[in-house]
């Protein structure tokens, strides 16, 4: 579909069209289109635009991938088709893996999506045919298979629009859970260790530009700036702005 630039919701309507090129490639779950419009719907409130909390999260994600041994990016259907170029290129700088890891699990969408990535950086997706995996206990849903050389193994974990089931069991593992979704509600924002409450098209690029600025800074400078973030405070301080907002529109209308 042709989307005219001049269009007031353009960007959005673009994002849109990704999704739906994700589910005519096989990559995106029809489920994903409603979680996509749950996201749209947080992304309005918000404004549409990179808050001043989730640019203090970035920068902690940022801090925490490159204080790790071992982090890992986990890609489900959506964020595959919206975020590839930019798992790559974080992949790259951070000599690190991607992982498919799907809520509604076939193993054609598997495949499918590790081939799309295949396709544009062979050497940063890990391709789960033939290779041992693991199932993390108490985790109900498929998403509790991944692989021994992959998520079972490392340290922390970049999980776009996750859908909350795994995040906790993940961190009674010991590892660190970097979450990027738009509701700051959800059980996944409250209980990852960074949550990102941005849209993933706009979060990705700031996350790589923040990454670039601080790879030389020393360790110590980097615990420092870890050990005063407090997850918390931003989700308490997006809900904040949440209510602002609302409350600043309902009077603009009440006003005429
Ligand atoms: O590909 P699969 O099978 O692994 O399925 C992926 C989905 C996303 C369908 C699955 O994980 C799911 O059902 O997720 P939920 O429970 O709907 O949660 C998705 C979360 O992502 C919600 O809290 C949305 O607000 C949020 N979200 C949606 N789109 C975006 C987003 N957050 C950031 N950026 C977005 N573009």
């Amino acid at each position: 579909m042709h989307i005219d630039p001049s269009h007031p919701r353009a960007k959005s309507l673009k994002i849109r069209e990704q999704l739906v090129k994700g589910i005519k490639l096989g990559l995106t779950s029809y489920a994903g289109l409603l979680a996509h419009g749950r996201g749209e719907a947080f992304d309005y409130i918000l404004g549409e635009k990179t808050c001043e909390f989730a640019e203090k999260s970035i920068e902690a994600a940022a801090v925490c991938l490159l204080l790790s041994q071992q982090p890992i990016i986990s890609t489900n259907g959506n964020s595959a088709i919206l975020s590839a170029k930019d798992f790559i290129q974080l992949a790259r700088l951070l000599n690190c893996k991607i992982e498919v890891n799907l809520f509604h699990r076939t193993q054609e969408r598997i495949e499918k999506i590790e081939k799309y990535f295949e396709g544009i950086a062979p050497d940063r997706i890990l391709l789960s045919k033939n290779k041992k995996k693991i199932a993390i206990r108490g985790i109900a849903s498929s998403r509790k298979t991944v692989l021994r050389n992959g998520i079972a193994k490392a340290d922390t974990i970049l999980v776009p629009l996750e859908d909350g089931d795994r995040c906790e069991h993940l961190m009674h593992l010991g590892k660190n859970i970097i979450a990027i979704d738009l509701n700051p509600m959800s059980r996944t924002a409250q209980t990852a260790t960074i949550t990102i409450i941005d849209n993933i098209v706009r979060a990705m690029p700031v996350l790589i530009k923040k990454i670039k600025s601080f790879r030389n800074l020393p360790p110590y400078k980097l615990n420092l700036f870890i050990k005063a973030y407090d997850n918390h405070r931003i989700l308490s301080e997006a809900l904040i702005y949440i209510n602002k907002r609302l409350h600043t529109l309902a009077i603009k209308d009440k006003v005429g």
